[in-house]
């Protein structure tokens, strides 16, 4: 019998719900709701020789502050400290002007939208995500083949100096930085959206090859990034790969341009480990996505990528259809851990 899955998450992970946002002018259901940890901790928890829960230690500070702006993090640091009434959503977003990172009201100089409402809940959420993404990552630093971060809220949006799409700090470059002390790392990132954030955190360093799978920007979001001529600058110059899809992709679609365009990308590279951005908004029901993505095809995704022979830390990222949430995370785990 193998040793079971890692499975890192905190209670407080839950106790964040976002209320509402804007949707082509529509007031709906923020889909990024503390819901989406009890369908994937469900599914986990009901197979319990695969999985096993281990809550985080604590987060560390230290390692944010190497990967995000001193504002930034003080401006978390604020917020969880006041306990606003209300939580901020917001709504300008300055190019240039005066910044005050410790004024609640000035959030939108280090936001990019309005999906991602600041509060002590939030950054109280964040900061375990975060710490479940290091921790998972030491895990594997420690010999595990295979460890999972149920990172909620998720993080590839996250820049070095703005939080947005859901994002706060980023978990995946987070367990990235864990993870260089081992040697070269990639960050593969098969969420519906273009992972943004950490694409620019490693635009630069060619230590980091990053490579996302996702909706066409010019047609979803984050809009501005994820085009196939973004390849990174300077040293990082050609270690960075953009996949945008079409829309309606089916599981045959999207692992042919999985293993034609990106695996051997990966493995020319050369990396010794893998960080997962593990989105599951390719599924077929979900609510943001426009692919079309099976149950059953996410256990051939999570096997393709073992097919890289290298140690995965699967970090959560999107995936918004509630009810089959947890069976995807457990069939791509699956597939990762090659138990399909
Ligand atoms: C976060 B992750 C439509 C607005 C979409 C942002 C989407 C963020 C996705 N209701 N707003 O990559 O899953
Ligand atoms: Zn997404």
């Amino acid at each position: 019998m193998p040793t079971p899955i890692p499975v890192f998450v905190h209670e407080v992970q839950a106790a964040f719900e976002p209320l509402h946002e804007w949707s082509f002018g529509e007031r709906v259901d923020h889909p990024e709701s503390a819901a989406r940890v009890d369908s994937i901790l469900r599914a986990l928890d009901a197979e319990p020789g695969v999985f096993e829960r281990r809550e985080p230690a604590g987060f560390d500070d230290a390692r944010a502050r190497e990967l995000h702006d001193a504002a930034l993090l003080q401006l978390f640091d604020v917020v969880e400290r006041r306990d606003l009434d209300v939580p901020v959503f917001p709504s300008s977003f300055p190019q240039g002007g005066r910044a005050d990172p410790t004024n609640p009201l000035h959030a939108g100089a280090y936001c990019y939208d309005t999906g991602t409402p600041l509060s002590r809940a939030a950054v109280r959420a964040a900061r375990w995500a975060a710490a479940s993404a290091e921790e998972a990552a030491m895990a594997v630093l420690e010999g595990v083949p295979l460890s999972y971060a149920l990172c909620r809220p998720p993080g590839h949006h996250a820049s070095r100096d703005r939080f947005g799409g859901y994002c706060y700090y980023n978990n995946a470059a987070l367990a990235a930085l864990v993870l260089r002390e081992r040697g070269r790392v990639a960050v593969l990132d098969v969420d519906y959206h273009h992972g943004n954030g950490t694409q620019s955190l490693f635009y630069a360093d060619g230590g980091v090859f990053t490579a996302s799978l996702h909706a066409d920007p010019s047609r979803a979001f984050p809009y501005h990034f994820g085009y196939t001529d973004e390849r990174g600058e300077g040293p990082g110059e050609g270690a960075n790969l953009n996949v945008p899809l079409e829309e309606g992709v089916d599981g045959q679609g999207y692992l042919e341009a999985l293993e034609r365009q990106v695996l051997p990308a990966l493995r020319a590279f050369g990396p010794d480990v893998l960080v997962l951005s593990m989105g599951l908004d390719t599924y077929h029901l979900d609510p943001l996505g426009t692919f079309a993505l099976r149950t059953e095809d996410y256990v051939r995704v999570g096997d393709a990528i073992r097919g890289l022979g290298m140690p995965i830390v699967a970090v959560q990222e999107g995936g918004y259809h509630v009810a089959d949430l947890g069976t995807n995370a457990a069939a791509m785990l699956r597939g990762l851990a090659g138990r399909g």
